[in-house]
């Protein structure tokens, strides 16, 4: 048995074994059913990926890395990030490759999460760390005729490599994030590449640059400065969700500078007009390229806004009745996450099961405790997502309260670590008061929330707020019980 288990070894999974041993723990498993650490940044490595965030800021504060060769890093160089924090910290000794957790189960005898898996092994662990991450499964998309297609399909979250593209005709479904990383590099290649849009996304420029070896050796030699440099990055996006976040004048700036760089990108006013919003910026993911419209200008590529009727045989035909014969489709059509759900069933005090308690939307305590399921901690909880800030701020802040938590039990020896149902409702309470004031809940259809509307995935606030929250556990939000009271309690009552 291991003190503690921890799902999944991407970004989340790999930085609590580093802060567990900074505690001393080292008494920890990682199960991770790929062959290899990364988690979604090895799963997205479609042409084009990296991250929108800046590299300076898009890293663990404790680990942080001076050779960033730009500011907006490509996935291949995150990776490496992430390979050589594992290098460096030999974490791959605590990892089993190779493991898919199917379930979960604590027993309050024993107070012990057992882990059963694909394979039939079982793991076992006092504590159990879920770290494997919102945006892990890759979500089809429900097309009528999906499976009559008989050329090739490719999802953007498992790229297949081995397909090459030049010459070929391409159709690309879906206009979010992936997507405007993926067309810019396929007009490159491929003959033709029509992108089937359903919702146009607010398009803000990236402003990206490369980091000269000064500013590299500068921020090798003196780590401080590199502190600083993730600071003033920091600062900047906190002030962008006064109009990301909630609906302000700045809100109004951010869509008169989107509307700008289209008229400035976009010739044509029809094609501007089909690619301009009707709902609020910040509803949805914005979407930071600078060389997405630029793609959609080039002559081989052909925005279509036609929904799409069924995909046939050679291709896909659309309301108009046209049919779009195509080598290949590329379904940018973003993950399964579970709003209303669990990776996998999850069973907590008197088998309790997660998935039915959270049919309506999952919550938490802070992000990281559910009411019923001691112990039990997860990174990217719900209500944890930034709209305007990087994810990794709001992972080391999970991060440090579980692992914090996560000494408690096993200083005090105990049984139960489990929150307080009370505590658990207040915060919700006002999380979803919060969230219907921001621009997330103001009408457009986003994988923010549940079929029904309710947001189970943001955080209402500022990054500062979230991390503040859980800055330190405090005991008077959990109830627990400690492994010698209760050996007490049941020795009294066999005697
Ligand atoms: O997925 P999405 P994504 N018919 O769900 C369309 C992160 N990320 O992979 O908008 C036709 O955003 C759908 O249309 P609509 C980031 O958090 C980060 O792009 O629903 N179209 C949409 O256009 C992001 O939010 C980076 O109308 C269909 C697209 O598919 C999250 O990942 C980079 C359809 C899906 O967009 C997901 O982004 C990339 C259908 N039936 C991603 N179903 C960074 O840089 C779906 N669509 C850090």
């Amino acid at each position: 048995m291991s003190e503690v288990l921890i799902v999944g070894a991407g970004f989340a999974g790999l930085g609590t074994a580093i802060r567990l041993l900074e505690q001393g723990i080292d008494d920890f498993t990682i199960l991770e059913r790929g062959d290899d650490v990364g988690g979604t940044w090895r799963d997205n490595s479609y042409p084009g990926a990296a991250c929108d965030i800046p590299s300076l800021l898009y890293s663990y504060s404790f680990e942080q890395n001076p050779d960033w060769s730009k500011a907006y890093s490509g996935g291949p160089e995150i990776l490496r990030y992430i390979q050589r924090m594992v290098d460096k910290h030999d974490l791959r000794r605590f990892i089993k490759f190779g493991v898919n957790v199917t379930g979960l189960t604590f027993d309050e005898n024993t107070g012990i999460w057992t882990a059963d898996t694909a394979s039939g092994e079982i793991f076992t662990g006092r504590c159990a760390v879920m770290a494997a991450g919102p945006l892990a499964n890759a979500s089809w998309p429900d097309i009528r005729g999906l499976d009559s297609y008989t050329g090739h399909k490719i999802h953007s979250a498992r790229w297949d490599h081995d397909y090459d593209m030049e010459g070929k005709h391409v159709a690309v479904i879906g206009t979010g994030a992936s997507a405007v990383q993926i067309i810019p590099e396929l007009v490159k290649t491929a003959a033709r590449v029509k992108v089937f849009q359903r919702t146009p996304g607010w398009v803000l420029p990236r402003l990206d640059f490369q980091h000269p070896a000064w500013a590299q050796r500068i921020f090798g030699s003196n780590p401080a400065v590199q502190s600083l440099a993730r600071q003033a990055w920091y600062w900047t996006h906190e002030a962008a969700a006064v109009g990301m976040v909630w609906d302000t004048p700045v809100t109004s700036l951010i869509q008169w500078i989107a509307k700008a760089n289209l008229r400035r990108q976009i010739s044509d006013p029809w094609t501007r007009r089909q690619l301009t919003p009707d709902f609020r910026a910040g509803c949805k993911r914005m979407l930071m390229t600078s060389d997405y419209y630029a793609a959609l200008e080039k002559d081989n590529c052909k925005l279509i806004t036609w929904p799409i009727a069924t995909l046939s045989p050679n291709g896909i035909r659309t309301a108009d009745g046209i049919e779009h014969d195509v080598d290949c489709i590329v379904f940018a059509t973003g993950f399964d996450v579970c709003k209303a759900g669990t990776p996998f069933p999850i069973a907590g005090l008197d088998g309790r099961k997660l998935a039915e308690e959270w049919s309506d939307g999952a919550y938490a305590y802070k992000s990281v405790n559910v009411s019923g399921y001691p112990n039990l901690f997860f990174t990217f909880g719900p209500n944890s997502g930034p709209g305007h800030n990087s994810a990794l701020v709001y992972m080391e802040a999970q991060i440090d309260y579980i692992v914090q938590a996560i000494g408690i039990v096993r200083d005090k020896d105990l049984l139960t670590l489990d929150v307080r149902q009370d505590r658990q409702n207040q915060f919700n309470d006002d999380i979803q008061q919060r969230l219907s004031k921001t621009t997330w809940n103001s009408g457009c259809q986003s994988w923010y929330l549940t079929e029904d509307g309710k947001n189970t995935t943001m955080f209402p606030g500022f990054a500062t707020q979230f991390a503040r929250q859980l800055r330190t556990v405090e005991l008077d939000d959990y109830s627990f019980m400690s492994g010698a009271a209760a050996a007490a309690a049941s020795a009294s009552t066999s005697a």
